[in-house]
């Protein structure tokens, strides 16, 4: 049962900061879109900064969107490279936040709202890699925050589009696709700068990842 405030039964509990919390259970018209831009755009220029959607963008669970993961998507999805996002770069960006959200609803297999150990291997079983399970164990805890056996919808999708960015990276240098690379020196600075760059691959991520193949 919901809470409710004797005094005004229809006052909302816990009054906070405002929060843009991405449930992705229904998808959402222009104009309620048109009026989450609105409430994020504080400053009324018509755009927003990466800062004013990693303030508010939380999870279903309130927990905030993981700054890489916001960082990635304005990345992703501010086309005209502004610096912020305008209410079409924005559309895109939630576009993509449901796209992933359908994905994380095929692999959260017990509708818990977040990711386990077993349902992340699945999910990397799907994708076709052919990851040891102590690497997944490894990867799984990395994205595991709060160390309390689950990831989170934002982490989840980190997660997911980081392995297909190392992926690809790692493909360049691998020929005959045995799971093995020589890289000279250069090379590997090279490709871990733009690693530090994140915006590798930015076109690649758009859309659901492939196959791992490894
Ligand atoms: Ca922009
Ligand atoms: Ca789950």
């Amino acid at each position: 049962m919901a809470y409710q405030n004797p005094q005004n039964p229809d006052a909302l509990p816990c009054p906070a900061a405002p929060k843009l919390v991405y449930q992705g259970e229904e998808e959402l018209t222009t104009e309620q879109l048109r009026d989450i831009f609105n409430g994020l755009d504080t400053s009324r220029l018509g755009v927003i900064t990466e800062k004013q959607l990693a303030q508010n963008l939380v999870n279903s669970d309130r927990t905030k969107f993981d700054a890489y993961t916001v960082n990635m998507m304005v990345r992703m999805f501010d086309s005209d490279r502004s610096g912020d996002l305008n209410f079409s770069e924005f559309v895109g960006l939630w576009q993509f936040l449901d796209r992933w959200r359908t994905i994380f609803n095929r692999f959260d297999t017990d509708r818990s709202g977040n990711i386990n150990m077993a349902e992340f291997k699945n999910t990397l079983v799907s994708f076709s890699y052919r990851l040891s399970d102590s690497f997944i164990e490894f990867l799984f805890r990395n994205y595991d925050r709060e160390n309390k056996g689950v990831i989170t919808f934002d982490l989840f999708m980190q997660s997911c589009i980081t392995l297909k960015r190392m992926t690809d990276t790692f493909k360049k240098y691998d020929d005959d696709r045995d799971g093995f690379i020589t890289i000279n020196f250069e090379d590997f600075v090279s490709e871990f700068l733009r690693q530090m760059k994140r915006v590798m691959f930015v076109d690649d991520s758009k859309s659901a990842p492939s196959g791992g193949f490894y």
